[in-house]
């Protein structure tokens, strides 16, 4: 049995959780392999027999819990703040989700401490005007630590005294670096004393759980965090997230090897978000740009930021394939479109009149780009209760069929609304 996959294809927040919630009506686990609480996944479900709409925000947990078969897992990529932890599954629990016996972390995932926060937030004030417009939940100074190999993960809590040791040091040196900052030390040594004993039930070795859940014929879907284009490697760095968003993540952050992964699915917003600094290309500072975030209700689910948006960018979407290898995509939101009369789409970058050969690394060639668009005409008229392919607007599809066309990757699943039922499968 291998993997399914979905990932996010350009900036985050395209979309993942929804299809995560659907794909996991007949999944048994859903792991995270990235990322940490700095992701925001918005789900919406009919609930009871007069179908109300209930919201729910995951951060750090998969998203996949919603469905009350699945199993949960927190693979070793991810960075865990623990406190945050048992917030999400207390907020949960208070929304009548009750996952608390069908979730597990590895052993081996990163601790995020409040320390790593504060840190984080240090660091984008040093940055001053070119500062990322991090999440400020800690999530660069973690992966920092671990890639300097002084991180501390989740299976040294269960040794008090060495935690508490290799804890004083880990905050000296960032006293260190950064000036004594308001903290206690003491005081936090303690809680975590009381949050390892609550901690304890849900960590296991997670290498041996997800080889067994694979061969054992479970169904395993693997829920990317934050997107490519905030990948460390291949997004715009340094305006980008301190993971490993795309593919490569999937394999590290799980321990399976690329054989296990089965389908590929990217998310990709019919339009174009972003969240923080940072380059963004096809971004519309204009009457467009609004249009697009007030339809489409583009605010952070984490901290609340309002997104900029702009034009779909099959530059970056190309970029991304290349590197994720979509066997699918799931195209999202494309009845924020519904208005627009046309509706442009960027489909080559150039400087000084000569065609890049790729999404370039070195941002300050990015800043001379000029973007080449095309434009397709609008449908002007609502596709949200729309459920088979066919009924959609001529207008439509041709927007649809000319991103597969571009790309070469096929186009599953359709987002026509925020609710679990508003999605049309191709
Ligand atoms: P960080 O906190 O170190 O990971 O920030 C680094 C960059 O990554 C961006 N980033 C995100 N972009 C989109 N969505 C994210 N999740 C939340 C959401 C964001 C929110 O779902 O809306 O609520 O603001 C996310 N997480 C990190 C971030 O903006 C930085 O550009
Ligand atoms: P994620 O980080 O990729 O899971 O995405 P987020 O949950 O952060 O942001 C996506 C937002 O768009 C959420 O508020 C979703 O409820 C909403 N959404 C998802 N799909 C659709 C869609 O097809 N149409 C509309 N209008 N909203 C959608
Ligand atoms: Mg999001």
């Amino acid at each position: 049995m291998s993997a399914t996959v979905v990932l996010g294809a350009q900036w985050g927040d395209e979309g993942k959780g929804k299809l995560v919630d659907i794909l996991s009506a007949d999944i048994d686990v859903c792991a995270r392999c990235a990322g940490g609480n700095n992701a925001g996944h918005t789900i919406v479900v009919p609930v009871g027999p007069e179908k109300i709409k209930k919201t729910f925000a995951f951060h750090l947990l998969p998203s996949g819990l919603v469905n009350p078969k699945c199993t949960g897992l927190i693979g070793s990529g991810v960075v865990v703040h623990v406190p945050s932890f048992f917030e999400e599954l207390d907020a949960l629990q208070s929304q009548g989700l009750d996952c608390s016996n069908r979730l597990f972390i590895s052993d081996r995932a990163q601790l995020v401490f409040d320390f790593h926060q504060i840190v984080d937030g240090l660091k984008e004030v040093e940055l001053g005007g070119s500062s990322i417009g991090t999440t400020k939940k800690g999530i660069g100074p973690a992966y920092s630590g671990k890639a300097s190999r002084s991180g501390l993960r989740v299976h040294h809590l269960f040794d008090h005294e060495t935690f508490a040791q290799r804890f004083r040091k880990l905050v000296e040196g960032r006293f260190k670096r950064y000036g004594t900052f308001e903290y206690d030390t003491e005081g936090e040594i303690e809680r975590y004393k009381a949050l390892a004993e609550r901690l304890r039930p849900f960590v296991i070795d997670s290498v041996v759980y997800i080889h067994k859940a694979l061969s054992s014929g479970m169904k395993v879907l693997v829920e990317g965090a934050n997107a490519l284009m905030l990948d460390l490697d291949y997004g715009t760095y340094p305006f980008v997230t301190s993971s490993s968003t795309g593919i490569g993540g999937v394999c590290t952050g799980l321990g399976i090897p690329p054989k296990a992964i089965g389908h590929t699915i990217g998310v990709v917003k019919a339009y174009t978000t972003r969240v923080g600094g940072g380059p963004f290309p096809t971004e519309q500072l204009n009457d467009i740009g609004v249009h697009l975030q007030e339809v489409g209700h583009e605010y952070g689910t984490t901290t609340g930021r309002r997104r900029r948006c702009g034009w779909l960018d099959l530059v970056v979407m190309k970029h991304s394939t290349l590197i994720n290898g979509y066997d699918s995509l799931n195209l999202t939101k494309l009845d924020v479109l519904d208005d627009l009369a046309e509706i442009q789409v960027g489909v080559k970058y150039t400087v000084n009149g000569e065609e890049l050969p790729g999404f370039p690394a070195d941002l300050d060639i990015l800043d001379k780009v000029t973007v080449e668009y095309v434009t397709l005409p609008g449908w002007k008229s609502s596709i949200g209760s729309i459920t088979n392919y066919e009924a959609l607007p001529p207008n439509c599809k041709k927007y649809v069929e000319y991103i597969e066309e571009f790309l070469k990757v096929p186009v599953q699943w359709i987002g026509v609304g925020p609710g679990r039922e508003s999605m049309i499968k191709k």
